[in-house]
């Protein structure tokens, strides 16, 4: 079947959506493409009435297929309530029952977010929910995530999503694309145990656009026994810590201000420019500068066991977890047995990945991208906050500081 992938909405042009397709074959051309808006002005209005008319017709040819209806029997329907980051959905980490029908339902929501106090620096973020990244979403191996994709009316672009944890389609991308006031359901079985990113793929230049600006999140397929160590041995966790990276390119001014606009899509052109630069202005956990630190950091107790998810729908990362490990890390699938004992690990751009630690002494743990620039003036630092008793025999300041004699 067909679908038609407007790669670009806003001020664009054919040479623009040729040279940054990255679904060259897979994208038919809609011709709305090359619908050039004034820079600041984008007529959305035509360039999506005209896709509108072509995805109808995309619709309808998908509708007369002939494949085979999907056997249903034996699957059990439940809701899953997503959160917001950094938490995780109420779950199991051992499946109970037969597979399941996951229902959740996401909005493609276009809203404006600061970044940096600091610096005034702000983003129209395109999101799944209002957060950056999206929700985390749990299912098991053998279950089915039905997800219900609604565009709210508001909206200033068509979004879609591609998950890589799903077979076909692009992920789902070729069967999502909803315009502003749509809405589509979306059914695929998880086969794959492990971590996996998601993100909005509307096509061309728009794709690193999209993800840019935030529209990206992870989804967690667990082995219906739960995880596991190399032996077979069980491994659990207390708590989740969801920890999105987003690199963001932020136009500047030629004061090196950060630029303001009015309106989600209203940088384009700008951001197009900025991203060319491979450079991000930013790297931050869950969306701005410190939305994981100080007064926001996440809370534990010794001897809990945290399952940090790291999830880079972009660009490589190397988290750390200063002053623990990596007890158990999955950096791939959660077929293979975790690498244990790690000190950094890695996230290559484009995947969600999985860490475990319990802790084991109390104190503020920073967990940054080991990339210390990126960290440290990037934005790139969460802090967890852990209570419980210090125990010397793994560390103790034997002597503080004091002036020594020469
Ligand atoms: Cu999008």
């Amino acid at each position: 079947m067909t679908k038609f992938i407007n790669p670009g909405l806003i001020k664009t042009n054919r040479r623009n959506v040729l040279r940054g397709s990255m679904l060259a074959g897979a994208a038919a051309l809609t011709g709305a493409g090359a619908a050039v808006a004034k820079a600041h002005a984008p007529r959305l209005d035509i360039a999506n009435a005209t896709s509108k008319n072509l995805y109808k017709a995309a619709a309808k040819q998908s509708a007369d297929s002939t494949a085979k209806a999907a056997d249903l029997s034996g699957y059990t329907r439940v809701k899953q309530e997503l959160v917001a980051p950094p938490y995780a959905p109420v779950h199991e980490q051992i499946a109970t029952g037969g597979p399941k029908i996951i229902e959740i339902t996401m909005e493609t929501t276009e809203r404006l977010m600061v970044v940096d106090e600091d610096t005034g620096a702000s983003v129209w973020a395109l999101t799944y929910n209002g957060s950056v990244p999206g929700p985390l979403i749990i299912c098991h191996e053998g279950d089915m995530v039905e997800l219900t994709l609604r565009n709210p009316a508001d909206s200033m672009m068509e979004h879609n999503i591609d998950f890589h944890a799903s077979t076909g389609a692009l992920g789902g991308g070729g069967l999502t694309h909803v315009f502003p006031g749509e809405e589509v359901v979306l059914r695929w079985k998880a086969t794959k145990p492990g971590c996996f990113t998601y993100h909005c793929a509307p096509g061309g230049a728009m794709i690193p656009y999209h993800v840019t600006h935030g529209m990206n999140g992870a989804v967690m397929v667990l082995p219906r026994d739960g995880l596991k160590d190399k032996d077979g041995n069980q491994l659990t966790y207390d708590k989740i810590a969801y920890i999105g990276e987003q690199d963001y390119y932020l136009p500047m001014d030629e004061d090196g201000e950060y630029i303001q606009y009015e309106t989600a899509g209203e940088d384009y052109s700008d951001s197009i420019d900025a991203m060319r630069t491979l450079t991000p202005t930013h790297c931050v956990f869950n969306g701005a500068v410190g939305a994981i630190t100080g007064e926001n950091a996440m809370k534990f107790n010794v001897g809990e066991t945290v399952l940090m998810i790291h999830n880079q729908a972009n660009r490589d990362s190397r988290p750390h977890l200063i002053g623990g490990h990596g007890n158990y890390v999955w950096e791939t699938s959660f077929s293979e047995p975790p690498m244990t004992g790690l000190e950094t690990w890695f996230v290559r751009g484009g995947t969600a990945m999985a860490a475990m630690y319990t802790f084991e002494q109390p104190g503020v743990y920073a967990y940054v991208n080991h990339n210390l620039i990126e960290a440290a003036l990037l934005g790139a630092t969460a802090h967890f906050l852990v209570e419980g008793e210090w125990d010397n025999a793994l560390m103790e300041q034997v002597t503080a500081p004091h002036e020594f004699e020469a």
